[in-house]
């Protein structure tokens, strides 16, 4: 409530993914905060935005995550214009790809120009988990489900009893692999610069493994917008098409951000 006091930023786009409604660790407040101040032409929702995966195990719908759907489908009324490219936890949405309902679209992937020219490609990003060796675990990992790996515990012990094999811990083993994760991480940001070189295109915009990040890589530029678990970072656009990774200091009252904000609106 606060919030919609102060004065609104208007900026050309806005990048979000990782979202995650439906799953407990969603930062939905936040975001909301976020989305009454910020009012952008174009608002592209870059995958994981509805946690499908956490809301078949259990069911979880508070009403702010409903808010947070009510707000962005309001701003589809008022003018914005809503791309959705789905990831891996909403991916049953990449059958309504090239729909179009008013001002909210659903593309597999889609590529932003900014207003200095740049051709940008907009994608999830677990298209690069094939190439990426681990991700699966990380995945389940990232999402939560401890379940999961306990049970898979449980099956990969029961075949290697049959085996003859002692026991081994799966969660022990993912421990161990720390190093492979931050290796993980390297290899996703070099598969998506690279396929954003080999496209010709000046860079990529990706979320999925909500490591928010905005640097040059292989001559590309690199735009993970992180998520709202953790980081509660947005990737916007500003009118002049400049591209910066937004933090809630950046929106919320604090007199820096207010100031900054000011800056941007004008
Ligand atoms: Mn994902």
């Amino acid at each position: 409530m606060e919030n919609q006091k102060l004065p609104a930023i208007h900026v050309r786009s806005v990048f979000l993914s990782d979202v995650h409604l439906g799953a407990r660790e969603c930062r939905a407040q936040t975001l909301l905060d976020f989305l009454h101040r910020v009012h952008m032409d174009e608002l592209y929702l870059v995958g994981d935005i509805v946690d499908l995966w956490s809301l078949r195990r259990s069911f979880y719908w508070p009403q702010l995550h409903n808010n947070v759907l009510r707000t962005i489908l309001g701003k589809t009324k008022h003018g914005t214009r809503v791309i959705y490219v789905p990831g891996n936890h909403d991916e049953e949405l990449r059958d309504l790809a090239a729909m179009v309902f008013g001002n909210l679209e659903v593309h597999r992937e889609f590529i932003h120009t900014t207003a200095q020219g740049q051709r940008l490609l907009v994608m999830h990003g677990d298209e690069f988990d094939g190439s990426v060796k681990c991700s699966r675990w990380l995945a389940a990992l990232g999402s939560g489900a401890y379940d999961l790996s306990v049970s898979l515990n449980r099956a990969v012990n029961r075949v290697r009893h049959l085996m003859g094999y002692p026991y081994w811990s799966l969660a022990g083993y993912l421990k161990s692999r720390v190093g492979t994760a931050m290796r993980y991480v390297q290899r996703f940001e070099d598969a998506a610069a690279h396929l954003a070189a080999r496209r010709g295109l000046d860079g990529i915009i990706c979320g999925h493994i909500h490591r928010p990040l905005d640097t040059t890589l292989h001559g590309v530029r690199y735009c993970n917008t992180g998520d709202w678990v953790e980081n509660c970072t947005a990737l916007v656009e500003e009118r002049s098409g400049q591209l910066a990774l937004w933090q809630p200091a950046d929106w919320s009252p604090d007199a820096k951000a207010i100031a900054g904000g000011l800056q941007r609106a004008a």
